[in-house]
């Protein structure tokens, strides 16, 4: 099998709801899509975005920019990616050239899989019927205890099992009543998590992290700002609630948080980490030092990867790529994500939305 064409399309996919934050307000995550043609028929996928759509050109660009080394490569080997990877020394790893390179190892795993036959969870082994999931996006700091506690209560009717929400609220006493008033909603047995999205200081997220010890949390997840790597292994270390943390990092910044201990719980990024292969690198190192991990964002592919990691945690469902795919994420009766029988990525882009969203 040789890859024949690059194709991308650029969408903006509107969010359920928007989502005010302190800096920004994130309406739509524009995205590039990517695939691949082959000369033997199936086609592979990845898509990469931006919040808001923000320098899509830019990543554009950087993704077309391998055209000329994937045409022609063999989706099976491995000498695309190193040839990227040596060329994209002249820019660094981190940033755009990792966001860029993402979608087309996507696409290239997606082809191994169509080639083989597999699931991509299969294709590495996994013989897992489905990967624990939490839902994400929803119980924000915008809303309100009482939308809190209805919203909590509906993500369980859907089947969740585990559920996110955000933290970040002036008043410490604030964050801590409202992950009481979920905790409340949600029984004792359901996984409750709560993301700070960098918004705490070392001793804000001790001192917080201490209030909120009573309502057993999953996780306390992005205490601090991300490159704060000793920061945040003092919280880890002071901290009875495990600390999760690692989305906003790229593979070198993984590195050093497994070295510092920054994290309880890894949570790599399959766009940061330049695609399957830089996250599964990632995963492996973590699995060797006993680290947990939890694959952030990117559900449809995050899940056959999670399905094949032994030190894989509850799996990110989060809503906003869903409008984009044929097939949709399934839950089975006790809240997991189930492994597709399709081969490769087992979701496929859905064209009538590629139309609908185009940018
Ligand atoms: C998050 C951050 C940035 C983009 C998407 C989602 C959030 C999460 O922190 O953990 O889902
Ligand atoms: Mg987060």
């Amino acid at each position: 099998m040789r890859v024949t064409g690059l194709r991308t399309a650029v969408v903006q996919v509107p969010l359920p709801r928007p989502i005010p934050s302190a800096r920004l307000v994130i309406r739509t995550a524009g995205c590039v899509l990517v695939t691949l043609e082959t000369d033997a028929g199936p086609v592979g996928e990845g898509l990469c975005f931006s919040l808001n759509g923000r320098r899509l050109d830019v990543l554009l660009a950087m993704v077309r920019s391998f055209e000329p080394l994937v045409v022609g490569a063999d989706p099976c080997g491995d000498a695309f990616l190193r040839q990227a990877e040596a060329e994209l020394m002249f820019f660094g790893h981190r940033g755009i050239s990792a966001i860029g390179l993402a979608p087309i190892d996507m696409a290239l795993w997606d082809l191994r899989g169509k080639a083989a036959g597999l699931n991509v969870a299969r294709m590495l082994g996994s013989a897992a019927v489905g990967v624990p999931a939490y839902a994400s996006g929803g119980l924000r700091l915008s809303a309100s205890v009482d939308a809190l506690q209805a919203e909590a209560a509906a993500v369980l009717a859907r089947g969740y099992r585990a559920v996110k929400m955000s933290l970040g609220k002036p008043d410490p006493a604030e964050d801590a009543a409202r992950v009481r008033a979920v905790r409340e909603a949600v029984g004792p047995d359901v996984m409750l998590m709560a993301d700070a999205n960098q918004q705490l200081t070392v001793e804000g997220a001790i001192r917080l992290g201490g209030m909120v010890e009573e309502f057993r949390l999953a996780w306390l997840e992005e205490p601090l700002p991300y490159r704060d790597h000793a920061g945040e292994a003092a919280v880890a270390a002071a901290l009875r609630t495990p600390v999760a943390s690692g989305e906003t990092e790229y593979a070198d910044g993984m590195e050093d948080m497994l070295r510092q201990r920054s994290a309880d719980i890894l949570m790599p990024d399959l766009q940061r980490m330049a695609g399957p292969t830089g996250l599964m690198r990632v995963a492996r190192l973590a699995q060797a030092q006993g680290v947990p991990v939890s694959l952030h964002l990117f559900t449809e592919m995050s899940l056959g990867l999670a399905a094949a990691l032994p030190n894989a945690f509850v799996l990110e469902d989060m809503p906003w790529f869903r409008p984009l795919y044929r097939e949709q994420i399934e839950l089975d009766k006790e809240g997991r994500a189930v492994v597709p029988d399709r081969p490769g990525w087992g979701f496929t882009f859905d064209p009538a939305a590629i139309a609908r969203f185009a940018a």
